[in-house]
């Protein structure tokens, strides 16, 4: 009867969702523990550093390394789990993020000493005490050099996307450029998700595919490293890169520092990933025809495709799936923080805001909010500042529905890429208990809504692959669809249907919303003529 389980490392905290697979598939554990919260003493903000320069984003690596110490001493005590039954343990963890450890890190690491908290171990293995993460937007000039150096059209074809300032790639080429003695003392650059599954094998763990896929430094079709954008990136890389291994690869074991302190069995370690690909499993997206729809501190849209198929617009990416075939992603950076600035702004808890998006007309009688608190992703937008279009400012529950909607019909619109109709949404994240907020989706997308038991479907995705490998170590493989059978079962009260009226209203909205994008971002057309017309139309 084992046990399998999933971490997710997230921008705000660290999930732990522990299942069993057998006599009976389920969930039987699952904790968080809030960066802020819990580990004041690094004076996050959302889990990330406070800072002078809005398209700076950082936080501290040892933040997250006492996190994960905390989160197994949390397990140990709990007294609910049979930690003898853990059988493999695999984790998600926010895409793009780097560590740059010293040559000390592997000593450090080979001798943990049981006694003592991991966080005191490893005072000197950062050659950087920050890591820039996925919300850092400062690298333009870094994704400008490396595009003159190979190309936009081969960074796309080759990795499955364009430069990106928030991808590991540019984020090492600006470490490397301003601070040429910190790189030089770097030996090994992890993302966050081999990072931690280092400390858990106490040794030096690879990358799978479906998280190198976002560092624009490896080959999507041949799961390498690209030698091309390896030197395009910064001088002498390659050996400071961790070797790149399947997903289902097991990579260790929890080594003795986890098992003698706190009693964990030497279980297997099975390649962590990004937290987009763990979400892809998680959430059921094993097959074309579904969108997975994440609303977590990012909103992401994303599919499963057979065959890599770029976006024409240089917006979405494409990253390996740890099931092998590939996955389409778009990320949206103004997600839940954006909701709760609009929430806090308007002196509202969640239930006030729901109660905001039931008071008011779909299609908000044409008015727009464009959400863009921060500099914003998809689409490019370097100056942050959210702008409103017909809306007044003291109207707090048309705001309300105007930044939703405005984030919905962004996401559809970005994401028309993917092809296929979209014939469901599975809607994962913080915000998708928010009912509110998935019929927006619904009639969007005009497609029907689901939601799980698991809040956190990318912890449950990396539950469900070190399952999986489990299983194909054991040369008794799964194939997905019974790996993530009786886990990733939609709620039953949780299909919302498509309302076909307000289908057609939000067509209607969707040019406005359009309009007032490309005015904003490029000076065109005024948009006010639109919003009138269809503040006439007939109901
Ligand atoms: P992460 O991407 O960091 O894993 P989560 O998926 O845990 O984040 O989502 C956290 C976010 O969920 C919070 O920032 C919060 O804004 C949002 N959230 C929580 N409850 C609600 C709610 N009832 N309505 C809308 N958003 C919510
Ligand atoms: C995806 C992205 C975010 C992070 C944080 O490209 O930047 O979704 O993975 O969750």
């Amino acid at each position: 009867m084992p046990i399998y389980l999933g971490f997710d490392a997230s921008t705000q905290g660290l999930t732990v969702t522990a299942i069993e697979t057998d006599p009976q598939r389920r969930i039987l554990f699952s904790r968080t523990l809030n960066y802020d919260e819990a580990l004041p003493h690094y004076g996050t903000r959302h889990g990330v550093l406070p800072h002078t320069d809005p398209l700076v984003a950082f936080s501290p690596p040892m933040m997250w390394a006492e996190a994960l110490d905390r989160m197994m001493a949390a397990l140990a005590a709990d007294g609910s789990l049979d930690l003898s039954r853990i059988a493999a343990v695999s984790g998600s963890a926010q895409q793009h993020g780097s560590v740059y450890c010293t040559a000390l890190a592997a000593e450090r690491l080979a001798s943990l000493d049981p006694a003592r908290a991991l966080s005191s171990q490893l005072t000197d293995v950062f050659s950087r005490s920050d890591s820039p993460i996925w919300m850092d937007a400062s690298t333009s000039r870094q994704c400008a050099a490396i595009t003159a150096l190979v190309g936009e059209d081969i960074l796309q074809r080759v990795t499955g996307s364009r430069a990106f300032e928030r991808f590991t790639g540019p984020q090492i080429r600006k470490y490397a450029e301003l601070d040429p003695e910190g790189y030089a003392r770097t030996s090994r650059i992890h993302l966050v998700s081999s990072f931690l599954a280092s400390l858990l094998v106490a040794g030096d763990a690879p990358v799978d595919p479906g998280d190198a896929s976002g560092m624009n430094l490896m080959d999507l079709n041949t799961a390498a490293w690209a030698e091309s954008l390896v030197h395009a990136t910064a001088p002498d890389l390659e050996r400071r890169l961790p070797l790149v291994k399947p997903s289902s690869s097991v990579i260790g074991t929890l080594s003795a520092y986890w098992v003698q302190r706190y009693g964990f069995p030497a279980a297997r370690v099975v390649a962590w990933s990004g937290d987009n690909p763990c979400s892809l499993v998680g959430a059921g997206l094993i097959e074309p025809g579904i969108r997975g729809v994440s609303l977590g501190t990012s909103d992401t849209v994303f599919a499963y495709e057979q065959e890599p198929a770029n976006d024409p617009s240089g917006s979405g990416h494409v990253f390996a799936s740890p099931t092998g075939q590939f996955m389409a992603l778009t990320c949206f950076k103004n997600g839940s923080l954006a909701r709760e600035r609009i929430r806090d702004e308007y002196s509202l808890d969640w239930s006030g805001f729901a109660h905001a998006l039931r008071s008011t007309p779909p299609g908000n009688r044409g008015r727009v909010l464009l959400p863009w608190f921060e500099p914003e992703i998809t689409p490019l937008v370097t100056n942050g500042g959210i702008r409103r279009y017909g809306l007044d400012p003291d109207d707090g529950p048309a705001n309300v529905r105007g930044i939703v909607e405005a984030q919905v019909l962004s996401m559809a619109r970005h994401t028309r890429w993917m092809g296929d109709p979209v014939r469901r949404i599975h809607a994962t994240g913080g915000a998708a208990v928010n009912e509110e907020i998935l019929h927006i989706l619904a009639d969007v997308f005009n497609a029907e809504v689901y939601r799980f038991e698991a809040g956190n479907s990318a912890a449950l995705g990396a539950a469900l692959r070190a399952f999986h490998a489990d299983t194909l170590t054991q040369g008794r493989p799964l194939r997905w669809p019974e790996v993530i059978q009786g886990f990733v079962v939609p709620l039953e009260s949780s299909g919302i249907p498509p309302n076909p009226e307000h289908v057609q209203t939000y067509a209607a909205v969707a040019p406005i919303h359009a309009a007032c994008e490309s005015h904003a971002l490029y000076g065109s057309g005024d948009p006010f003529p639109l919003i009138a017309a269809f503040a006439r139309s007939p109901a």
